[in-house]
């Protein structure tokens, strides 16, 4: 019910299965365990039937390409993330539902939405969508490690 697609622009190279690999990563690079949780406060506030389940739409940038906003412009996503979620009543964290594919050794942003009313058009999030904050979502990737990372939604889209 989930699939982990590189960026078609990430600097990836086809090969001959037709998969992508990353031409920067170099010999040392590590993968993401990802969990995900939102606060019982949040699922709260929801805009009923709506609960904290959905699709997850996001992305997986380098720290040095988001501010405290968001992506910085001309910002390369290392893969994009699409995955079917359900928090439950609880909020979780749930997981981990997904390993990443490899990543550079680096601090990454994961960056998304939780489509709760599944209503996305153009992979952005709509008013009431639980969303990431940057701030709140930076991992580091170990080299040769399967680093266990829970993404958290903190805020409803306004
Ligand atoms: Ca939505």
């Amino acid at each position: 019910m989930f699939w982990w697609v590189l960026a078609a622009c990430g600097g990836g190279e086809p090969t001959d299965d037709g998969s992508a690999s990353l031409t920067d990563t170099g010999p040392f690079s590590g993968t993401l365990a990802l969990s995900f949780q939102i606060s019982a406060e949040l699922i709260e506030v929801l805009d009923p039937p709506e609960t904290a389940a959905g699709t997850f739409y996001g992305s997986i940038y380098r720290n040095d390409e988001v501010n405290s906003f968001g992506p910085i412009e001309g910002a390369t996503a290392l893969g994009d993330l699409e995955i079917v979620l359900d928090l439950g009543s609880s909020g979780g964290p749930v997981g981990p539902v997904l390993v990443t594919d490899e990543l550079p050794v680096d601090i990454v942003v994961i960056l998304g939405f939780l489509d709760t009313d599944a209503n996305h058009t153009d992979y952005s999030p709509d008013s009431g969508d639980p969303v990431t904050l940057p701030g709140q979502n930076k991992f580091q990737v170990e080299a040769d490690a399967e680093t266990p990372a829970t993404v958290l939604f903190s805020l409803l889209n306004p």
